[in-house]
């Protein structure tokens, strides 16, 4: 299961054996989550997606580093085994800021979601991270309160999140106000529009645009000279030919949500619940444009963690 790396003697957190290699040389390094793994997809799609993340980022020329808590300790880097057992054991803590110590404290297992993900990659120094699609604003935020914590660590903690947007299931205008307000930079991949997570276009402009990932590793470079905290947003698109029109999802979009109200799902559940219910509406063509966004985002994340240590 690999040697343990303590970068912090109070911290329970192991790196892989490669993964700390890579950092100790300052080659390029992507970060991964798990909540998609237990709690974003079905399985065994979950975990051969996982594998084939992890591919994609090997295949651009970094190293691969999918997150989770294993018994109370901060895992950086799974093993194959521990993937296929993390994608198939069932019940584990989805962790976000509020509830990551918890886990560790308690010897408890969990996956991380994006904003735990933030947490743990900065501590063990990774900076580029790759994901489907970060949580928002939820719509009816207004009555709900729904805001996932994705948005309030994206302003405090200093990783760049390469991600298809924000989910559609969301309220992306209202998400991407906070987002702006926070003083996060959203910088468009190669657009001018905020992806719509399954589908590339939302109607909404993003405040900035980027189309080289050595462009994004220099604004890195240039807000950290600043001395300004934080994370970014690089909102990349799902390739065309694996989009699904944001009109034809409006339908099962709106039927997730109405779901969700009757059966009175409320916090943590809200967002696998509406994934789940709108990959049976589609016949899993959400399922498939989920995996084939997320392997286009490890790729551009790979690109910008290359051009991040090929720049001194
Ligand atoms: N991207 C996906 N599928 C997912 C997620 C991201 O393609 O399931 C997860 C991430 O872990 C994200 C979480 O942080 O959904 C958002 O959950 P919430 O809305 O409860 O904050
Ligand atoms: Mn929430």
């Amino acid at each position: 299961m690999g040697a343990a790396v303590m970068t912090d003697s109070k911290l329970p957190i192991d790196l892989h054996p490669e993964v700390a290699a890579a950092l100790a040389a300052r080659r390029p390094v992507v970060a991964l989550e798990s909540t998609i793994i237990t709690h974003g997809m079905p399985h065994p799609a979950n975990v051969a997606t996982a594998r084939a993340v992890e591919s994609v980022v090997r295949a651009e020329g970094a190293v691969p580093a999918t997150i989770a808590v294993i018994a109370g300790r901060i895992t950086v880097g799974l093993t194959a085994e521990r993937l296929d057992w993390l994608g198939g054991v069932g019940e584990v803590m989805k962790l976000s800021r509020a509830d990551l110590p918890y886990a560790v404290a308690m010897g408890r297992h969990g996956s991380t979601t994006v904003a735990a993900t933030m947490i743990c990659a900065a501590r063990a120094g990774i900076a580029v991270f790759a994901t489907g699609g970060i949580g928002g604003v939820h719509r009816g935020a207004e009555s709900s309160f729904d805001i996932s914590a994705d948005l309030d660590e994206l302003a405090r903690t200093q990783v760049t999140v390469v991600a298809a947007g924000a989910k559609a299931i969301l309220d992306l205008p209202k998400t991407l106000e906070v987002l702006e307000t926070r003083g996060v930079p959203v910088v468009g991949f190669g657009t001018d529009e905020l992806p719509a997570f399954w589908s590339r276009t939302s109607g909404l402009r993003v405040p900035l645009r980027l189309d080289e990932a050595a462009d994004v590793a220099r604004l890195m470079r240039t807000r950290a000279a600043l001395g300004i905290d934080g994370g970014m947003l690089v909102a990349n698109p799902i390739p065309a030919a694996d989009e699904i029109p944001a009109a034809e999802l409006a339908r099962h979009i709106g039927a997730a949500l109405d779901a969700a109200a009757r059966a009175g799902i409320v916090g943590k559940a809200v967002t696998p619940y509406l994934l789940a219910r709108i990959g049976e509406a589609t016949g899993g063509r959400s399922l498939t444009a989920n995996i084939a966004l997320i392997r286009n985002n490890a790729a551009v994340a790979a690109r910008i963690a290359v051009a991040l240590a090929a720049t001194p």
